[in-house]
């Protein structure tokens, strides 16, 4: 026992004072190695030792052993790691530099959150083609080619050759769309996915369409050239405008909390009949949030479904708008600055 408490005292001290790694795992075969260990000469000398012996230095001698390697490990790590710093000049013990881990865009996070919304109410959400055909931007709304609903919409066309690169490379989506014969645009607005929705499904049903949406119009601090609408559209034997109201102070109430100030005002778009719109009382003004209203007769003609037999709503909202009530930002064009000031606050 005597001889184990030294060797213990003088392996454990030489570690210790231990400067490379050569001299270490010459330690290590002093101590340890599997011939003339000194501490493997102990362990071999445990079977010839009387009884009340081998009880007290077998479980000593083992201890010393798992302690020893131990050391000798953690010598070695450090020496490694010291000597990595003084060949390349690279200390890997300093702390790195942080890696910026990204967030979701505000934008996107709001969308998230009325989708949750709407699916929580049962809705199903689809998605469409940014480059969209007259026909279903325009014509299948009951906005034929003249008429002067069509500037309500300020549109950005699209040049036969911009057409295909389009077609080809950019929108799968628009893929499906037989560009050759027909004149492609910028969706103006969200309301296309209504008729091509109806076409390929049978009501009842009841969807949301977010989306990325285009127009040609002049920008000021509520309004961009390229903005997010979501849609909706619901349809069924005897869908109503109470419907309508229910649904959208649901959603306004789920989205902003009980205080929020709603107004609902008539209004005009050719696809709708009657026609309203919403605001949202916003710092002492009222902003307008949505179009909407009753699914006009000659939507679901185009759609070819019989009218008689069918109501329904639709409604389009504009995301900025109600990203800006919710988190009290003042202008719209900050959404799409890239200030990243303005962008790690959400
Ligand atoms: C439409 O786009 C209709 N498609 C909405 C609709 C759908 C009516 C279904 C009836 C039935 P409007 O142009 O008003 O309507 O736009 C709808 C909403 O988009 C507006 O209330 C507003 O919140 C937002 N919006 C419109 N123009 C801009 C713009 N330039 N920048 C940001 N948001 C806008």
């Amino acid at each position: 026992m005597a001889n184990l408490e030294q060797l213990k005292k003088q392996a454990l001290e030489a570690v210790k004072q231990s400067k490379d790694i050569k001299n270490l795992e010459e330690l290590r075969v002093r101590f340890l190695g599997r011939e003339k260990g000194e501490l493997t000469k102990i362990l071999r000398s445990l079977g010839a030792m009387p009884l009340e012996e081998k009880k007290k230095v077998g479980p000593a001698a083992n201890a010393l052993r798992a302690e020893l390697e131990q050391a000798l490990d953690k010598k070695s790590a450090e020496l490694r790691v010291n000597s990595l710093k003084f060949e390349v000049g690279l200390d890997i013990t300093m702390p790195g530099t942080k890696v910026g881990v990204g967030h979701l865009h505000l934008l996107t996070q709001v969308e998230k959150q009325v989708r949750e919304i709407f699916k929580a109410m049962n809705f199903s959400v689809i998605t469409g083609p940014e480059a969209e055909t007259e026909k279903y931007n325009f014509d299948a709304l009951n906005i034929p080619k003249d008429h002067p609903a069509r500037d309500m919409w300020d549109t950005f066309w699209l040049r036969q050759n911009e057409q295909l690169t389009i077609n080809k490379k950019l929108l799968t989506e628009s893929k499906k769309l037989k560009v050759k014969s027909e004149k492609l645009l910028m969706r103006t607005h969200t309301s296309p996915m209504q008729v091509r929705f109806m076409e390929k499904h049978k009501p009842p049903f009841q969807i949301i369409v977010p989306g990325r949406v285009f127009r040609f119009e002049a920008t000021d601090a509520s309004h961009e050239i390229n903005f997010y609408q979501v849609e909706g559209l619901m349809v069924g034997r005897d869908v109503n405008l109470a419907n309508f109201k229910f649904v959208m102070n649901e959603f306004f109430q789920r989205l902003f909390g009980k205080g929020i100030k709603l107004r609902y005002r008539p209004s005009y778009f050719p696809f709708v009949e009657p026609g309203l719109e919403i605001d949202i009382e916003w710092k002492g003004k009222w902003l307008e949030i949505m179009g909407a209203g009753m699914v006009h007769p000659r939507v679901f003609e185009a759609a070819h479904y019989n009218p008689r037999d069918l109501q329904g709503f639709a409604f389009g909202l504009g995301l900025e708008r109600i990203a800006m009530i919710k988190y009290n930002i003042p202008d719209i064009r900050l959404f799409y600055s890239g200030d990243l000031r303005f962008i790690k606050q959400f």
